[in-house]
């Protein structure tokens, strides 16, 4: 008699979606909310596909309470979300939007009336365009003083409604894909001391962020960064290639995670960045390193390595026909759900793991009665999750998992033909349409294992 055995999580484990305010909000310009550099960025022709701007999106800034009961009828019971800094700071610092504060605290009623429990991200790469304008953006330190009051402007003003803080999403998605390739909002192509000085201020920003939580967060608040470290994956599980991995793996994520948890950067990234460092000083790293409750972790892909004939790391290329989702940098590697946390845990004695944002993205077509049939993202994400589970097993210590994403949004410099969505949006009526891989989601949640 062959009988299954359920794969399931462990007690507690913590089920939700990720988004972020830009994507999903709309209302760019609506009630006093300033410019983003993002709302610039898209507005340069040829920046983002079809030149899609983030001026309308899924309207979530009016329809919040309709996506909230929808969000829960799907069962999840926690949502990560991200507040607009330029909708409370429209010029990044100075006059305080007290309608921004409204607005938030509507939503949190909302999502309180929904029995959702808030995952709040202070900043998701929306800077005010004010500071990128007067002072360079992440370039000076004093856009890191705007954060410092920002965030304690946020987290008085709501901390007896939201317990799990996180600081910052993707450091290196709004640093060195804004300041360095040019990718990503301001679209810069600087040099690598530039670069490496919006990583220092972005660090910075973090320090402030779980300072303004342990000054007024009240009790059982919790903070964390969101990383999106690079994941290496051994090509075999043998030790020459774990231990290449690993290797790799510090080479790759030194740069944000030893001044958060070593209290510096490490020698080895001080000698491959050499005379193109950031400028910081000493006490910086005071600030930098105050211990956090969890590390969240953005994973979607990773790189394959191996020990080459020296011993040395080596990094395997992607054939040609490797699996990829329709985004190109989406590679089929749900391996990474495994080895990402593992290496966290076993490189800098992270103790507290949640995986803030993982899933798919695809152009979907319509749905063409009612659901629209993604089994392509269904089988992606279950996949991922059953290398997160071994994870779990093994004794990696992962708490908890948020979907990217509720519903189709905003890709950023992809606009909104990238669909990373369980529910399906209609651009052009807002209507909101669950696709199959929502409702096999909603029994994961459910019952606690891999439906
Ligand atoms: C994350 N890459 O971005 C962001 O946090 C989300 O806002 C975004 O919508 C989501 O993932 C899907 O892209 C990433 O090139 C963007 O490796 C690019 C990469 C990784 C993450």
């Amino acid at each position: 008699m062959i009988k299954s055995q359920p794969l399931t999580f462990p007690k507690n484990f913590v089920w939700g979606f990720a988004a972020a305010a830009p994507q999903i909000e709309g209302a760019a310009f609506l009630d006093g909310k300033g410019e983003s550099v993002w709302d610039r960025f898209a507005r340069r022709p040829g920046a983002v596909h079809n030149n899609d701007n983030l001026d309308v999106a899924c309207e979530h800034y009016t329809r919040f309470d309709e996506d909230f009961r929808l969000m829960r009828s799907l069962g999840a019971k926690n949502y990560r979300l991200s507040l607009a800094w330029p909708r409370i700071y429209p010029d990044g610092d100075g006059a305080l939007n007290q309608k921004g504060l409204d607005f938030y605290h509507r939503l949190f009623d909302s999502m309180e009336k929904h029995g959702l429990t808030p995952w709040v991200t202070m900043f998701h790469w929306d800077l005010p365009q004010s500071l990128e304008t007067r002072f360079g953006g992440w370039r000076d330190r004093r856009t890191a003083d705007a954060f410092a009051v920002y965030a304690d402007t946020i987290v008085k003003a709501f901390g007896s409604r939201v317990k799990n803080w996180i600081t910052l999403n993707e450091i290196l998605c709004f640093t060195k894909l804004g300041y360095g390739v040019g990718r990503k909002a301001p679209g810069l192509q600087l040099a690598d001391q530039v670069v490496n000085q919006t990583y220092h201020t972005a660090l910075l920003c973090h320090g402030h962020g779980v300072r303004a939580v342990r000054e007024h967060g009240g009790k059982g608040a919790r903070v964390g960064l969101t990383d999106n470290a690079t994941v290496t994956v051994p090509f075999s599980e043998t030790p020459d290639d774990i231990a290449a991995a690993r290797a790799q793996f510090i080479h790759e994520n030194a740069r944000v995670l030893d001044p958060i948890y070593t209290g510096g950067y490490g020698p080895a990234y001080r000698k491959a960045v050499g005379k193109h460092a950031a400028k910081f000083e000493k006490k910086d790293f005071d600030l930098i390193s105050l211990p956090t409750d969890f590390l969240g972790l953005n994973i979607y892909t990773g790189e394959f390595v191996r020990a080459g004939k020296s011993g040395k790391p080596e990094k395997l290329p992607f054939p040609a026909s490797y699996p990829t989702a329709d985004a190109a940098w989406l590679k089929h590697v749900p391996q990474s759900l495994y080895w990402g946390p593992r290496h966290c845990a076993e490189i800098y004695g992270a103790s507290s793991i949640y995986i803030t944002e993982n899933g798919a993205g695809y152009n979907d077509v319509p749905p063409a009665k009612g659901e629209s049939n993604d089994l392509h993202r269904l089988n992606l994400v279950r996949s991922y999750l059953c290398e997160l589970r071994r994870g779990i097993q093994d004794g990696v210590p992962v708490k908890g998992y948020f979907l990217w994403s509720f519903m189709d949004n905003y890709e950023w410099e992809d606009g909104y033909d990238r669909r990373f969505g369980v529910v399906y949006c209609d651009f052009k009526t807002q209507k909101r349409t669950p696709k199959f891989s929502a409702r096999w989601f909603t029994k994961v949640m459910a019952e606690n294992r891999i439906v």
